[in-house]
């Protein structure tokens, strides 16, 4: 009935405490079985740590190739014999031996309304582009960078006096919603990936994901 779940981190750790906050929930079969860091000075060690949560290391420094990394990644995170793995603010591009290990059992969070902005500073380029709606996105991870299919997506209107900061802090709360539910989801075997897209409860989902519009 439990689902294992490891999730790998880069920094803060904000969607990985939604996480564990989540897991304690009456009834929800997610068990967060460790956390794994690529950065040793992670707050998200301490976080998990303070959850009784074991924790790795693995700096990505210390390989000389990106195979390499992501070959002793495959093996740590394997130790824990996950279910579900977890990207949550992890900011290296795994390989395509990676993505396909994990194939139907690795999610992504990331800071746009995908497709839009791929990548990285999302939030100045939603501003740029003065569009009216930013938001977040939940997808399986792919070989293709930030273009798995999308399980969940926030959408949250732009304000008039909006900057990065007042933004990003909006998506960030948003992200400690959808995340969350969208591990329960397929911790409770009602997510999967299917040969067209993500399913819910048997059913395709939209391209856009299942949309939370705030
Ligand atoms: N890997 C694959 N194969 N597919 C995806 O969809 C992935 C992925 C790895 C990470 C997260 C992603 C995001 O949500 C993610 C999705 C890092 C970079 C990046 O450019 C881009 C996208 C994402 C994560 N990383 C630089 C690199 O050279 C390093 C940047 C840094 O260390 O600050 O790996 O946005
Ligand atoms: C989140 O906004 C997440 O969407 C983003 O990094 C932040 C991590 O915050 N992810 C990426 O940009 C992936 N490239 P957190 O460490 O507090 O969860």
């Amino acid at each position: 009935m439990a689902c294992n779940v490891v999730v790998l981190i880069s920094g803060s750790g904000s969607n990985l405490q939604a996480l564990i906050d989540s897991a304690a929930d009456d009834g929800n079969p997610a068990r967060i079985a460790a956390v794994i860091s690529n950065r040793a000075d992670a707050y998200g060690l301490q976080r998990a740590q303070n959850a009784g949560i074991a924790t790795v290391v693995l700096d990505h420094k210390q390989f000389d190739s990106r195979e390499a990394f992501d070959a002793a990644l495959i093996q740590a995170i394997d130790a824990h014999r996950p279910d579900l793995v977890v990207l949550a603010g992890f900011m290296r591009i795994l390989t395509g031996d990676f993505v396909r290990h994990y194939q139907g059992r690795l999610l992504n969070i990331h800071p746009s309304l995908l497709p839009r902005y791929k990548g990285l500073h999302t939030h100045q380029r939603a501003l740029e582009a003065g569009d009216a709606e930013h938001g977040c996105s939940v997808h399986f991870v792919t070989e293709e960078l930030d273009g798995g299919p999308l399980v969940v997506q926030a959408v949250l209107p732009v304000a008039a006096g909006d900057t990065i900061e007042t933004l990003a802090q909006r998506v960030h709360a948003e992200e400690h919603r959808i995340y969350p539910l969208a591990v329960r989801w397929f911790a409770e075997g009602r997510l999967r990936l299917g040969a067209q897209g993500a399913m819910l409860d048997g059913q395709p989902l939209p391209a856009s994901g299942h949309l939370i519009r705030t």
